[in-house]
């Protein structure tokens, strides 16, 4: 194994989980207890850059041009020893990482940022690591990473161990016009995160074991969907999904919500478009903005929509991406 004289820059997509991960069995080896399945996304990504120097007296992470703080660092930092002890070297590393995703504010930026990390850290090591092991390796520093190695749909298989627990694409060619609508009502970054929220949800709420339930029940369901190509199944199915995980949130204790007050008009919003004819489907994450499922020859009506009531600065078009690229 030789470690890269130069540095190493790889680009990955962020994902949205259609049928969500919430909640671990093993928090330090981020083993999730329900499998979960994601579309990547080709428009926010982050482009990380890695070289290992035998010079440095310890990791230096920059991002977006700044240096991190030793407390933000930290979980990169962490992240880096897994990558060293796989790789038996003891070398700090120097980490620029630009993102172009809001960061915290719900539409994945963990998971671009370490699919990111692990791919450019693991090839400048001198690890020659197979997309699976690139995503067992992902998982390690957040779970939504672990599904980013790949493009287009995405099953994370839970597993049971460091092992067994890894995504594997389910479509990774998507030659269905569907587009996904970002509607960034609020970019602030959130108050609960998401490891954290997931765990008191974990532990706390009555409705934990009915999630695990219905969720394995729904991932069978949306695969069949998807392969049909059965937009309003797939959609109705990744909607209900969304809503079942946003009531373990509800139903912890202490209870918590990444819903806000424009959140809910988006909502709203796509269900009265739903019931005028316009058939589009929302999903939400760890964070108030929404995203909208849509057919692409319904965009450009939804879109309007949107902008109507948020601004066109808030309403952000995308559609199926790629898996993880080298520069
Ligand atoms: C998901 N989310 O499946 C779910 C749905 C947010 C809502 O994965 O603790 O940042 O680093 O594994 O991956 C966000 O949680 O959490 C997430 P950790 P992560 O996309």
């Amino acid at each position: 194994m030789t470690i890269s004289k130069n540095k190493v820059t790889a680009r990955a997509y962020t994902n949205i989980a259609l049928i969500k991960y919430w909640g671990k069995v093993d928090q330090k080896l981020k083993i999730p207890t329900t499998s979960s399945l994601s579309l990547t996304l080709k428009d926010f990504y982050t482009d990380t850059s890695v070289l290992f120097n035998e010079k440095l007296l310890e990791d230096k992470i920059t991002f977006n041009g700044q240096q991190l703080s030793e407390k933000k660092a930290e979980r990169i930092v962490n992240f880096l020893d897994v990558v060293r002890d796989l790789a038996q070297q003891n070398v700090y590393a120097e980490v620029s990482t630009i993102n172009k995703v809001p960061t915290s504010a719900g539409l994945a930026s963990s998971a671009s940022g370490f699919a990111a990390l692990a791919a450019s850290a693991s090839k400048a090591i001198g690890l020659n690591l197979n997309k699976k092991d690139l995503s067992r390796l992902a998982r390690r520093g957040s779970g939504s990473a672990t599904r980013s190695i790949y493009g287009g749909f995405v099953e994370w298989k839970k597993g049971f161990s460091d092992e067994n627990s890894y995504a594997v694409p389910f479509e990774e060619e998507v030659d269905w016009p569907i587009n996904v609508v970002a509607v960034m009502v609020n970019q602030s970054e959130k108050q609960m995160s998401s490891s954290k929220g997931m765990q008191i949800s974990v532990n706390t709420s009555p409705y934990y074991s009915a999630w695990e339930k219905v969720s394995k029940k729904a991932l069978k369901e949306i695969k069949v969907a998807i392969k049909n190509r059965d937009f309003d199944k797939m959609g109705k199915i990744a909607e209900e999904n969304a809503m079942q995980m946003h009531a373990l949130t509800l139903s912890s204790s202490p209870d918590y919500t990444y819903f806000d007050a424009d959140s809910l008009k988006v909502m709203n919003l796509v269900h009265s478009l739903r019931s005028s004819g316009l058939t589009c489907y929302f999903t939400m994450d760890a964070g108030p903005n929404v995203k909208i499922l849509v057919e692409k020859q319904n965009t450009s009506k939804l879109v309007s929509e949107l902008e109507k009531e948020f601004g066109s600065d808030k309403v952000i078009v995308t559609s199926a991406g790629p898996g993880i690229e080298y520069q």
